[in-house]
């Protein structure tokens, strides 16, 4: 039976969750909202940009004069350090104080980059920067989880085009992470395996929906996505964290990174849009069920203007996509792997 000619649910291994498939829909008119597409900044250094090297930040701060990766802490922190442990519990109203440390890190120095047109040596060095930040962060006494992401593109909110990314790292473990470490923990105690590893092997075997690949980590469609070109990287070895990869690895992860983002530039021939974080284990405790990835949830739907909203039925019922999961992958997979700008 071919799923793929019935509306259908998938379902999601690692939240638990489901996601309806519509595949007949693809072919329906679109006569809504045209965004405008986002252009790559053309300039090295701005002199208006809070990122760039040497300028003065919105609250007065200066950056240095920086030439690789830049970090300091967010000027404008959503979660502030070393907050009172208190409980507010009125009858059915409860609310807890949370403590935290939000991060900005600059890619590079150079204002009209992004991560495909960075060289995979410069990438490695924000992954060595992400690791750096996962372990000193998460090694703090009421830090309990380090949550890596990048905001790409005006269409998700990013404030600047200035290559850079956030760090926020909490006492709490947020919501999506818990139930990824339910259903990993669940999977890796009834087999002392990791859940990831195997749905990777899967993958592998079937080969439909693997984008890129090299000698340690997969780029794949998810069989659950959500998004239309919903994309996860992980590293074939069972890895808890960032933390453990090694030099050549982290080239490795610096590669198949900028494949991935170099095929959505080249899919509608702008500078993709996207949100892109790594779930990886809390720093709580050991945690040898986690298999850390990075996902890449891009808006875009079926041109650089026309992105897809999560609103209606996904709102108020259950996510749902028209393009199937293996549709995105082989065009994803068909696309150069050189950047069309070059
Ligand atoms: P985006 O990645 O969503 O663009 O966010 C950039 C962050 O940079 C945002 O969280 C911070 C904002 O608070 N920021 C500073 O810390 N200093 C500034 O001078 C401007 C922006």
């Amino acid at each position: 039976m071919d799923i793929n000619n019935y509306s259908h649910r998938r379902y999601n291994i690692l939240t638990d969750e489901w996601v309806l498939v519509s595949p007949h829909r693809t072919k329906r008119p679109w006569q809504g909202k045209k965004d405008t597409p986002t252009d790559l900044p053309k300039i090295d250094y701005d002199p208006n940009c809070y990122l760039c090297p040497g300028n003065t930040r919105a609250n007065g701060a200066v950056n240095p004069d920086y030439t690789s990766t830049f970090v300091f802490t967010n000027d404008f922190a959503a979660l502030l350090e070393d907050q009172p442990e208190e409980i507010f519990e009125d009858d059915m109203l409860k609310a807890k104080t949370e403590s935290g440390i939000c991060k900005v890190i600059c890619f590079s120095p150079n204002h009209s980059l992004t991560l495909p047109l960075m060289d995979v040596e410069d990438i490695a060095k924000v992954i060595d920067l992400w690791k750096k930040e996962y372990t000193e962060l998460g090694s703090k006494e009421k830090i309990n989880h380090v949550q890596i992401f990048e905001n790409k593109g005006a269409i998700m909110g990013c404030s600047n085009p200035h290559p850079h990314g956030q760090v926020w790292a909490q006492s709490s473990i947020p919501e999506i992470v818990l139930k990824k470490q339910e259903q990993q923990a669940k999977h890796y105690t009834k087999t002392g395996k990791s859940l990831l590893g195997a749905y990777i092997q899967k993958e592998i075997s079937l080969d439909e929906r693997i984008i890129a690949r090299n000698e340690h980590f997969v780029a794949l469609v998810p069989f659950w996505a959500v998004w239309p070109y919903e994309v996860m990287i992980a590293p074939i070895r069972h890895y808890n964290s960032i933390k453990q990869l090694n030099s050549q690895e982290t080239l490795s992860f610096s590669e198949i990174i900028k494949e991935v983002t170099t095929r959505y530039d080249n899919l509608f021939e702008t500078s993709f849009p996207y949100s892109s974080g790594i779930h990886q284990s809390p720093t709580d405790k050991e945690h040898p069920e986690w298999h850390f990835h990075m996902s890449f949830y891009p808006p875009l739907l079926r041109s650089a203007e026309v992105k897809k909203f999560m609103v209606g039925y996904e709102m108020f019922a259950n996510p749902q996509r028209d393009i199937t999961a293996e549709q995105a992958a082989n065009t994803l997979k068909e696309l150069s792997n050189k950047h069309y700008s070059l």
